[in-house]
């Protein structure tokens, strides 16, 4: 019997239609509303064409083409005229479906997916991907048929924010390792990169102003490793278009005013007493702190920002502000009502690690909470004046910390997350006094103490990270382990076709 998700976003059984299980029961994220069409299917074929009614889907039309060309061996050429048999890319979708929604209709000659932005042509795309056979992920040609089974799709986000994060400080990692990582996450409507750029082990990023951040800051990691462990500026450019590409947001962050020993190792002026700080290849943290109480500070965090700003398209910067265990409080508020002013003025919208939230009533910056409890004065404070709280709660969705006893890789400070504890939250009803309509969204970081390689990402990250995309993307009613479990296992032959190093936890059923 075919799933139909109801308009209420409640599921409903269709006893009507004993067909075998299709890929329409195997979307993740679960959109809003499946209506089966089995009496109808569509079928790719070399004359299919990507034909586009709306310039909005011009890059989600190359994302298509790129990955679908190589495996079907079919030119799938991308037209501005809309006939015959393909892909139509089009406006004019229900007002329901909002800035990033969209409509997905199978026709026996046409897939016609409408949207009213380019956010929700990405998002169709996503979901056709998915109603294809896994082996059209292939990067080398594949056998057909390329069947869609027939359906009409209405979807939407729960929340705006549906993110990533890779600390690339602890260990550093390619663009192109950087890319692959990004590549995966957008397959799930991912639509916010979050780049962890400086720590205490390393500074990732060139700042033209400040060269030796990168020349000593950025020449090692944990473990010790030396090289030139960070990215141009032009390389960042690159790793923000590709995302962009994708339909994600890159937000930098640069960790202040703690996590700071390799800004300090490269400049002695950066230290309140003028000598340079060894640098630190451990995995201890809250040991460094900016100098508060100079003003050669502030004219770093400026020519930060100012260079970040200017080659970062995205609305958002990431000041850190965690574990700022080696600041004293005073200093700590001193540092942020000195700093959110400087985001402001390079047109930026500050994104910081929630203890910042208690320095400023500025209801327009946005607390990421990172917490184990349930409970958070500030956070939730913030909430009632109106900010909107980015959720990241470390003992469900950090992806650093291990499935269970056996994991090789990984920490467990925040407890064991095997998959079903990773799903099983609410992240509009979490924290007290933090409810659905007070949550931006929710973001699955990944922490790379003992992380070093594109295979040891995956296995953090899949099956845990469509998890969290669940959760920021379904709507609450559908939120079920038992109906979620098996369109998880689905994935399966899809990272074995794309070569994803995924976790094959036994709580879900792998296809
Ligand atoms: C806490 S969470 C940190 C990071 C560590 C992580 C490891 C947060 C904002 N800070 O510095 O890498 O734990 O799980």
């Amino acid at each position: 019997a075919a799933l139909v998700i109801a308009g209420s976003g409640v599921l409903v059984t269709n006893t009507a239609d004993a067909a075998a299980p299709t890929t329409l029961q195997e979307l993740v994220p679960q959109p809003v509303r499946v209506q089966p069409r089995p009496d109808i299917t569509f079928t790719l074929t070399p004359a299919a064409r990507i034909q586009l009614a709306t310039q909005d889907a011009r890059k989600p039309a190359e994302l298509l083409a790129r990955i679908l060309r190589p495996s079907t061996g079919y030119a799938l050429p991308i037209t501005d005229s809309v006939s015959g048999e393909g892909v139509v890319l089009t406006g004019g979708a229900d007002p329901k479906t909002g800035p990033e929604g969209y409509q997905l209709d199978v026709t026996p000659k046409q897939v016609v997916i409408r949207a009213n932005s380019s956010a929700g042509h990405f998002n169709g795309i996503a979901t056709l991907r998915q109603l294809l056979p896994p082996r059209a992920e292939a990067k080398t040609r594949q056998p057909g048929p390329w069947t869609v089974p027939g359906a009409s799709i209405l979807d939407h986000p729960r929340y705006h924010h549906r993110g990533a994060m890779l600390d690339v400080s602890r260990h550093f990692f390619t663009p192109d390792q950087v890319k692959r990582y990004i590549n995966q996450i957008a397959a799930f409507k991912i639509n916010y990169f979050h780049l962890h750029l400086s720590d205490d082990q390393g500074w990732r990023l060139e700042i033209k102003s400040w060269p030796e951040l990168t020349r000593i800051g950025g020449s090692t990691e944990v473990g010790g490793r030396t090289g030139k462990l960070f990215y141009t500026q032009d390389q960042y450019k690159d790793i923000v278009a590709y995302a962009a590409s994708r339909g994600i947001t890159v937000i930098p962050e640069f960790d202040m005013p703690g996590h700071t020993n390799a800004a300090q190792a490269s400049y002695a002026e950066l230290n309140c007493d003028d000598k340079k700080r060894p640098l630190y290849t451990g995995t201890e943290v809250g040991f460094s702190s900016l100098c508060i109480n100079k003003d050669v500070t502030y004219k770093f965090v400026e020519d930060v920002v100012r260079e970040v700003s200017a080659i970062t398209p995205g609305p958002y910067f990431h000041i850190g502000g965690d574990e700022a265990l080696s600041t004293p409080d005073a200093d700590y508020v001193t540092f942020m009502n000195r700093v959110l002013p400087i985001v402001k003025k390079y047109g930026k919208t500050t994104v910081g690690w929630h203890e910042f939230i208690k320095t400023t009533k500025d209801t327009a910056v946005v607390p990421q909470f990172w917490g184990t409890t349930t409970t958070d004065a500030n956070v939730a404070a913030a909430a009632q004046r109106g900010n909107k709280v980015l959720m990241s709660p470390a003992n469900r969705i950090y992806l650093d910390m291990k499935y269970d006893k056996n994991t090789k890789l990984g920490l467990d400070w925040a407890g064991l997350v095997e998959v079903r504890d990773a799903y099983s939250w609410n992240p509009g009803a979490y924290l007290n006094g933090v409810t659905e309509a007070n949550v931006r969204g929710v973001e699955a970081p990944l922490w790379t103490e003992t992380i070093r390689t594109s295979a040891d990402i995956e296995y953090m990250a899949f099956p845990r990270l469509p998890v969290a995309a669940e959760l920021g993307w379904s709507p609450a009613a559908v939120h079920n382990w038992d109906r979620f479990a098996p369109r998880l296992g689905a994935q399966g032959p899809r990272w074995k076709v794309q070569g994803v190093n995924f976790y094959a936890s036994t709580q879900v059923p792998w296809k």
